[in-house]
């Protein structure tokens, strides 16, 4: 009997043997009164990898970017976002909601807003214009199907931010997937942002948690937001010793998520009703339009789930599969069969 494909999301991973035990033995103190040793452990190595100041652990990376965004913004000012960004489409109107500043959200090419329209967008500000004061950037790009952003793309935009004195936020939550796709180090990336969140629930696979990380007047302000927002934990080192581990063991293994997601795409691009690219496949998200003659995209969702294999609708026209640890070889090739028994 075979188990559940689930590829809904990499953020379905279960914690490993080695993150449980970890769990089970972790020191933990007081994290709000400042004196969890393993919270610490986890920012100080965080800040270490990214180069920066200081981290600052969150429960969820919906979180992390809320509290980026009000950390470096103030009411009437604007924030600069692609499209399909997720801190714009996918966090329920937090830019608004939390810190009620204006999205202006700008088209790109999967994922790499071009950088004079940037430049165009940032407003002088007036009696009637916002102040531009963030730009957010994503990479890998979960709207663009995992779409890595090309290195020289963001240091353009980070060279626009500079000229005008606009601070960057990168939402890193894959950067570790970025990183793994093109052997660019992960502070490499970090660079381009003035601050940067990542997940480690995910791809890496711990049950709980992202980090924030950035200058330490930056984090001290976010520690304080990140209080307000009801996200302070006590003796949250029980989640933060997974963390560690994630960082440690579950890094080098993302490329095989990578290699899957493309061996799926590869498979299966021609089917009838399947819109995809495979050469979009950069890391591991596959995002395909659907639009076939017998079958809507609901029904084709519910046709896998009866065979047992799980994926998401993200529009009324396009299906997301995403890879992890938790989806084998075995899992992709019970999915290639499956898939092609409902379309063919
Ligand atoms: N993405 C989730 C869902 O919200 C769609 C997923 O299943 O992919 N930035 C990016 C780029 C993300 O993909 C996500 C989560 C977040 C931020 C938010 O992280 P969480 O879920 O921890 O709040």
């Amino acid at each position: 009997m075979h188990k559940i494909s689930d590829f809904r999301s990499d953020t379905v991973t279960r914690p490993t043997e080695q993150m449980r035990k970890a769990m089970a033995e972790a020191i933990v103190g007081d994290d709000v009164l400042g004196d969890d040793p393993t919270v610490q452990e986890l920012e100080s190595m965080s800040s270490d990898l990214m180069h920066k100041e200081a981290a600052l652990y969150v429960p969820s990376g919906t979180m992390g970017n809320s509290i980026a965004v009000n950390v470096w913004t103030r009411e009437l000012d604007e924030v600069i976002v692609e499209a399909k960004a997720h801190i714009y489409n996918m966090e329920s109107t937090s830019i608004t909601f939390i810190s009620r500043v204006n999205p202006r959200p700008l088209p790109s090419n999967r994922g790499a807003m071009d950088p004079s329209e940037v430049e165009r967008n940032i407003k002088k500000p007036s009696v009637h214009l916002p102040r531009t004061s963030l730009i957010c950037v994503e990479n890998s790009h979960n709207g663009w199907g995992g779409a890595v952003v090309p290195m020289e793309n963001l240091k353009a935009i980070r060279e626009v931010a500079d000229r005008h004195d606009v601070k960057i936020h990168y939402d890193g939550a894959r950067v570790f997937n970025a990183s793994q796709a093109t052997g660019i180090p992960v502070d490499e990336y970090a660079v381009i942002g003035d601050s940067i969140m990542f997940c480690l629930s995910k791809g890496l696979s711990a049950p709980v948690g992202s980090i924030l990380i950035g200058p330490q007047i930056f984090i001290d302000q976010a520690r304080r937001v990140r209080k307000a927002l009801g996200g302070g934990m006590r003796q949250v080192g029980i989640l933060a010793a997974a963390g560690i581990v994630a960082l440690n063991e579950m890094v080098s293994r993302l490329g095989e998520d990578h290699k899957r997601a493309k061996r799926l795409a590869m498979e299966i691009h021609d089917l009838p009703g399947i819109n995809l690219n495979p050469a979009h496949v950069e890391t591991d998200i596959i995002i395909f339009g659907f639009d076939h003659p017998e079958l809507s995209t609901d029904e084709f969702i519910i046709k896998l789930k009866e065979r047992d294999v799980l994926a998401l609708a993200t529009t009324a026209k396009d299906i997301r599969f995403v890879t992890h640890k938790d989806v084998d070889d075995e899992d992709v090739e019970r999915t290639i069969a499956v898939i092609r028994e409902i379309l063919l």
